[in-house]
C-alpha cells in the first residue's frame, strides 16, 4: 500500500519515534509499505516518520557506485530501532528530502559509521556504511528523531529556506 508522504512544515515531522518492541506482522507491513513508498517516491531512504508512524522504522536502497542502472530491491535494506554504535571522519554532500520538495542544500555529516539495528524477522544485525549509504543512513535516523536536514544548516540558511517554502505554499494557495 502506498503511503502519502508528510511535507514540512507539518508538525508530525518534529516527532521523536519510540522503539519497536517486537518485530510482529504489523511491522513488516509497515516495512513492505514504506518500501512500496520509497520506490514509488523514487527515493533512497524513507522513515516511518515521514509516513506519520512514530515507530522507529527505516528504509532504505541506495544505489551503489558500480550498479549501473537501478534494480529495485538490490541494496534494500530494513532497519527497526537504528542505533549508531561508531562514526568517524566528515563528509558534505548536498542533500534533499521527500518531506522538504524543492530544497537541496550541503549537509555535513559522518563519513563511515557502524549501526546496530534489527532486520524485517526482528533479528539483531550490524551494518557498516560509507559513501552515500552512510549519509542517507543518517538523514533517515534524524527523520526517526524529528530532525530535518534543514536543521542541521546555519540559521541564516535555514531561515532562507523556510521562507522560500512558505512563499511557495502561498502561491499555491493563491492559484486555487
Ligand atoms: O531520496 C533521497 N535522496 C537523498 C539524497 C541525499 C541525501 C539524502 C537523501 S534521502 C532522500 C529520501 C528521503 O527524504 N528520505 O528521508
Ligand atoms: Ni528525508
Amino acid at each position: 500500500m502506498i503511503l502519502e508522504i508528510l511535507k514540512f512544515p507539518d508538525p508530525f515531522l518534529k516527532t521523536k519515534a519510540v522503539p519497536v518492541e517486537k518485530v510482529d506482522d504489523g511491522i513488516k507491513k509497515i516495512i513492505d509499505d514504506m518500501t512500496e513508498t520509497m520506490y514509488k517516491a523514487k527515493g533512497i531512504g524513507l522513515a516511518s516518520v515521514q509516513v506519520g508512524v512514530d515507530k522507529r522504522v527505516i528504509v532504505l536502497d541506495v544505489p551503489g557506485d558500480g550498479d549501473g542502472e537501478r534494480v529495485q530491491g538490490r541494496n534494500l535494506i530494513a532497519l527497526v530501532n537504528p542505533e549508531i554504535v561508531s562514526s568517524e571522519g566528515q563528509t558534505i554532500y548536498e542533500e534533499g528530502c521527500l518531506s522538504v520538495p524543492g530544497i537541496t542544500a550541503d549537509v555535513e555529516r559522518f563519513s563511515r559509521l557502524k549501526v546496530r539495528a534489527l532486520d524485517r524477522e526482528g533479528r539483531p544485525f550490524e551494518v557498516s556504511a560509507e559513501g552515500l549509504f552512510a549519509i542517507a543512513l543518517q538523514h533517515e535516523i534524524d527523520h526517526i528523531d524529528g530532525v530535518l536536514f534543514i536543521d542541521r544548516l546555519s540559521r541564516l540558511k535555514r531561515e532562507m529556506i523556510k521562507r522560500k517554502i512558505k512563499k511557495a505554499l502561498e502561491a499555491e494557495e493563491k492559484a486555487l
